[in-house]
């Protein structure tokens, strides 16, 4: 890649963590000065920066806006917002202001398919890759889910890059003509960084600027946004769907996953169950087929798609409890998700079985929309960690509620007041970090305790 470009001025990566480490790799591999702006002296990219890279400038703590702006570019990481005093400077006097996917989009010479939503997006991007990779087509998973988008371009060229996408890395795109993008579903998420469900929607919609397919969801209007002409649309959704579409028809009480009148399978030989689930089978094969890949060529590997860790996990049994690891449920969406998927599985003599962990940070959600899905299939919530008492007041008047400080705490209230065939569910509706790394660290840190009991 050196010889592509020669140093075309000074860019600033502001934050230094995944994506910024990844940006300061590429950036210096293609011949650019580099300076870094991290407001944590204390952060891990630091220590590694100072190592691998001392000639790039570090600028910690209170960032200077002149130091910013002697760049001629900036590279945002996601976690920091656009609406930041420093960045909303730098676009004031003239510099642009990109994020590492439109970096990534400029210099990717494999076609990419990029996937958004508030929820499901790291199931259906590996459910893509696994069907993908099964019918001959390398394909690439990166982004929001764990690999940051520029870390792909110095791996082996794939088939295809297959793109989990935030919407704040959406909020920095410019210039990514993706083959096939997606919304999945959107629900609030984020709003102690959006001032609105709508600006939230907005972001995730960019996704389908340049995109020659977009893939909708038939049930969430806020999922299809204003496509260009140009654009060819493909949808699923959990009805009868019309001809070329992506559903479900049901006789005598099984359901069948359906391209228009054609069945392609019934919803009982997936091995994911629950019907975000179904949704997300339907979500790939629309996907694929806009990819040019017909349905029944990856159908037997739909099928085989076991899911991932964190994600309404079975945890482990304890005397016929069972116990579910669903960590990655971080907001209100994802919790109500598995508590309709699971619940009607655990209910006890007709009665609601579930047992609920929730906690955490709560990103100013509206947590009164868990109250239908809780009454429904709910005997009993524990919350812990710093949204504890806020979703104590909430919830207290439709179920009974236990608030404890961590996790430990809550898992031995759960266990005293769970009943086989009923369940523990660990869905916190909130983000990890008030206790803990990330949601897999706190994910483990709740298998680990189910396996010292159940041991
Ligand atoms: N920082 C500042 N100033 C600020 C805010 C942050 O200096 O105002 C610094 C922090 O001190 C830290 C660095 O910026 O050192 C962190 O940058 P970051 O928050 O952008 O995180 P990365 O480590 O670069 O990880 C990001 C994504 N994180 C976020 O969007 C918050 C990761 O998604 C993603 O996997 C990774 O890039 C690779 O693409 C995580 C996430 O929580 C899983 N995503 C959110 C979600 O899924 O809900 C959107
Ligand atoms: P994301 O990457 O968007 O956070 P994941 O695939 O990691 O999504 O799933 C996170 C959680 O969201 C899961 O544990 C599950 O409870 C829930 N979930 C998964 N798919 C859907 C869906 N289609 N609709 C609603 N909730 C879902």
């Amino acid at each position: 890649m050196a010889e592509l470009i020669a140093r075309e001025g000074l860019v600033a990566v502001v934050g230094l963590g995944q994506t910024g480490l990844s940006a300061v790799r590429f950036l210096r591999q293609l011949g650019y000065a580099v300076s870094v702006f991290e407001r944590d002296p204390n952060a891990a990219g630091v220590r590694v920066l100072r190592e691998r890279y001392p000639e790039v400038q570090l600028h910690t703590g209170e960032w200077d806006v002149r130091q910013l702006c002697e760049a001629s570019q900036v590279l945002l990481s996601p976690g920091v917002p656009r609406a930041h005093p420093f960045i909303q400077a730098a676009l004031q006097q003239g510099v642009p202001v990109s994020g590492d996917v439109s970096w990534f989009a400029r210099y990717a010479l494999r076609p990419i398919i990029a996937v958004t939503g508030s929820n499901g997006k790291s199931t259906v991007v590996s459910w893509l890759a696994h069907v993908l990779t099964a019918v001959g087509v390398e394909a690439q998973a990166g982004g929001n889910i764990g690999i940051p988008v520029l870390d792909l371009l110095s791996m082996p060229e794939p088939g295809v890059y297959v793109l989990e996408l935030s919407s704040f890395q959406l909020e920095s795109l410019e210039g990514m003509k993706p083959v096939v993008a997606t919304v999945l579903n959107v629900s609030p998420d984020h709003m102690d960084r959006y001032d609105s469900v709508a600006a939230y929607t907005l972001a995730k919609q960019r996704i389908y600027r340049g995109a020659q397919h977009a893939v909708i969801n038939r049930a969430d209007p806020l999922t299809q946004g204003l496509l260009a002409q140009t654009t060819r649309v493909q949808s699923f959704g959990l009805d009868v769907p019309d001809l070329g579409q992506f559903g479900l028809e049901i006789e005598d009480g099984e359901r069948y996953l359906c391209r228009g009148a054609t069945r392609l399978c019934s919803t009982r030989d997936l091995a994911l169950k629950g019907d975000h689930h179904i949704c997300n089978a339907l979500a790939v094969l629309a996907v694929v087929e806009a990819f040019g890949v017909p349905s029944e060529a990856v159908m037997a590997s739909l099928k085989t798609f076991r899911g991932l860790p964190h994600r309404c996990q079975v945890a482990g049994s304890i005397n016929g409890v069972l116990c579910y690891n669903d960590s990655k449920g971080t907001n209100v969406g994802a919790t109500i998700a598995a508590i309709t998927g699971l619940g009607p599985h655990h209910r006890c003599q007709g009665e609601p079985g579930l047992v609920l962990l929730l906690g955490g940070q709560g990103k100013g959600a509206d947590f009164s929309a868990l109250i239908p899905a809780i009454t429904a299939q709910v005997r009993a919530v524990v919350t812990f960690g710093e949204s504890s008492a806020v979703l104590a007041e909430v919830l207290s008047g439709s179920v009974p509620v236990t608030t404890v400080l961590t996790l430990d705490d809550a898992f031995d209230v759960a266990l005293g007041v769970a009943q086989a065939p009923g369940a523990v569910l660990f869905s916190p509706a909130c983000a990890s970090f008030d206790q803990f790394r990330n949601f897999e660290d706190r994910g483990d840190r709740f298998m680990a305790l189910v396996a010292a009991v159940s041991a």
